[in-house]
């Protein structure tokens, strides 16, 4: 209510640009949206991921556009920590909310980036598995691509019949990081 009533007072006080300026910027951090760049191992921007919610309870829309990477597809996920640091992009950590269930229903799991032969891919989806505020924590957390395919631990026992190994119940063994995307923390 107090912010409604500030808004309000900031709108009736916005005659010049300078002002526009400082509102839309509020608006950019309003908790219910995020845009992060991709960029690969040589620092490279590879593309950009935009997510969205109504509210900071909604479900979050999800839009990639990334191109340069390899035809095929590659796993795609949101991971724990907001430090992207090539080569390896390790520093972002496992999967967001790993832990307590097995790869496949983590909730930063994602559909895979299906890449084309002109090496460009789109992809939209919305995810319930996060709230945008989850992914502005006080560590912040990453958008990452994978160098390959995702099994999203969909292992059938007549490979494993005891079960998948714990690589594979973690990751989806889908390889090495090839581009992150930070998000800060909520300031
Ligand atoms: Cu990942
Ligand atoms: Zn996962």
């Amino acid at each position: 209510m107090r912010l409604r009533v500030l808004l309000a007072a900031v709108l009736a006080l916005v005659s010049c640009g300078a002002l526009t300026t400082i509102v839309l910027a509020a608006k950019k951090n309003d908790g219910r949206s995020v845009r992060v760049v991709l960029r690969n191992a040589d620092g490279v921007a590879v593309g950009v991921v935009t997510m969205r919610a109504r509210s900071a309870s909604a479900p979050v829309s999800v839009r990639v556009n990334v191109r340069g990477l390899t035809p095929s597809f590659h796993g795609f996920h949101v991971h724990a920590v907001g430090r992207c640091e090539a080569p390896t992009f390790m520093s972002a950590g496992g999967h967001l909310g790993a832990g307590a269930t097995n790869h496949g229903m983590h909730p930063g799991d994602m559909p895979s980036l299906l890449v084309k032969r002109n090496r460009t891919a789109t992809l939209s989806f919305t995810t319930d598995g996060f709230k945008i505020g989850d992914l502005r924590d006080s560590d912040g957390s990453a958008v990452m691509v994978h160098a390959g395919a995702d099994n999203f631990a969909n292992i059938p026992p007549r490979y494993a019949p005891g079960g998948p190994d714990q690589a594979t119940l973690d990751t989806g063994d889908s390889g090495a990081r090839v581009a992150c995307g930070r998000v800060a923390p909520a300031r």
